[in-house]
């Protein structure tokens, strides 16, 4: 076993007894209440989840494992000269609550790259979709393929006992963990750079460099890819595709379905999708613009052109958070450090300048802030990545990091499957007295 998963093992059986304690002796206390309005608008805040591995503060944004990003950026191991920690250290940090030594995260690195040998066939499921397919669509398939490869099956077919299922989660989570970076990579060369073929894995490098060297960049977008993983990694149970992925995992589907359900929820426009639609958004800016910058009457005036026209402005607003996402400002960072001249960085500096005054007149959005999408597509840009459709599936291989750890405790701790009850219109009119 794994130093990892050793560690995890004996993670999970210290939390055992807290989650069987609360159950059997606090099963009946209340910790919430369901107005109508969350009934009928997305179940706003409902404290009905439980997950260790983040929490989102409103005011203060995301916490893995109890550490801000700037905390998790700063603590992780980092490979020599690199500015990003290593994805895999963050795994061990999601799964274990502990920040991983070197040595934890070199055994990761060496685990990750023992599995993530991409089958043939998954190669010719994505050959076989045609050249406009969005690859969002063929990645939720790729994953899919490789369904028939689940350990948690198998040993499900054959009797497995309750307290082992969190071990074949944890072994079919790292098996996909580990190829589904190289899936991404394969569908983006596969759609946008035919003419150069396909890339072999090289065995030296650890998952972050090793995307960048199969996506044909160069660095720094090994730390690009790194960055970009860990930020989007987890924002922790309710959003959507969060969610999808713990519910789906509930009926004890094994994460390759799960994941793929993830995917789907997360290619949504009002969730992961954003982000190439704030490219979509600036590009539609900077031709207007004749490529020159905007004055701020300028901008001003396209920000409010967009809300006129009934749209929304993607990149702001957020469900939960009431304050600046701390994934944009740690992008920001990033941009002022390595692409400060960057025009659609300047475009973007300069929304941030007008956009929340306006959302905050138009008096709709309670959160008038940018969230992470604002800033993560002109990263993608500025390194060459500039099909926009594509900046989901980054955001889907790192979010795929906090979802299947989550569903690995799911498992561990024998959470339910997930049934929250309906009700009739009728029936809610008379709970709220209208004859
Ligand atoms: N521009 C214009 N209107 C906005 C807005 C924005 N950026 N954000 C919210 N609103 C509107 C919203 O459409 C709603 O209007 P209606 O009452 O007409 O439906 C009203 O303000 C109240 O919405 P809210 O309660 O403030 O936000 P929600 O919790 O309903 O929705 C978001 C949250 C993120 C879906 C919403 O802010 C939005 O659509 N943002 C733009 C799309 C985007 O950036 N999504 C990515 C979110 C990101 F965190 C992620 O998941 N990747």
């Amino acid at each position: 076993m794994s130093t990892l998963k050793e560690k995890l093992y004996k993670k999970i059986k210290e939390h055992r007894p807290r989650t069987t304690k609360l159950i059997k002796e606090y099963g009946d206390k209340v910790i919430d209440q369901v107005t109508v309005s969350q009934a009928l608008g997305g179940m706003r805040g409902i404290k009905s989840l439980v997950t260790d591995i983040s929490y989102l503060d409103p005011l203060e944004g995301i916490r893995y494992r109890g550490y801000t990003l700037p905390e998790v950026l700063e603590k992780l191991p980092k490979s020599k000269g690199a500015e990003m920690p290593y994805v895999e250290g963050l795994y061990y940090l999601l799964l274990t609550g502990e920040i991983p030594t070197q040595e934890e995260v070199d055994d990761v690195i060496i685990d990750f790259n023992n599995r993530r040998t991409v089958p043939q066939y998954v190669k010719n499921v994505i050959d076989a979709f045609p050249s406009e397919s969005h690859p969002m669509a063929i990645l939720s398939a790729a994953v899919m393929s490789l369904e028939r490869e689940s350990l948690f099956n198998i040993k499900y077919k054959k009797g497995m006992s309750k307290m082992d299922y969190w071990d074949a989660t944890y072994e079919d989570a790292t098996n996909l963990l580990a190829k589904i970076p190289l899936i991404g990579a394969y569908i983006y060369n596969k759609l946008y750079h035919p003419e150069k073929g396909h890339r072999f894995c090289d065995p030296t490098l650890d998952l972050g460099a090793n995307f960048a060297y199969m996506m044909g960049k160069d660095k720094p977008y090994d730390d690009v890819t790194r960055m970009y993983f860990i930020i989007h990694a987890d924002h922790e149970s309710g959003n959507v595709s969060a969610h999808t992925g713990h519910l789906v995992a509930s009926s004890l589907s094994d994460v390759y379905y799960a994941t793929s359900a993830m995917i789907n929820g997360l290619a949504g426009p009002l969730h992961g999708l954003a982000n190439q639609e704030v490219l979509r958004w600036l590009q539609g800016l900077r031709n207007k613009m004749g490529g020159k910058l905007p004055s701020k009457e300028e901008l001003k005036k396209y920000v409010w052109d967009t809300l006129n026209s009934g749209q929304v402005i993607p990149g702001y607003g957020h469900a939960v958070l009431r304050k600046t996402d701390p994934r944009y400002s740690v992008q920001r960072e990033f941009c002022l450090k390595h692409l400060p001249e960057d025009d659609l960085f300047k475009y973007v500096d300069a929304l941030y300048e007008v956009v929340p005054d306006i959302l905050r007149e138009h008096g709709k959005a309670k959160n008038p802030w940018p969230n992470v999408d604002a800033q993560s597509g002109v990263v993608q840009w500025h390194y060459g990545v500039t099909q926009y459709d594509f900046y989901t599936v980054l955001f889907s291989i790192g979010r795929s990091f906090g979802v299947l750890s989550n569903i690995i405790w799911d498992r561990a701790l024998g959470y339910s499957l997930e049934r929250p009850k309906s009700v009739t219109t009728e029936m809610l009119e008379k709970m709220v007295g209208i004859d």
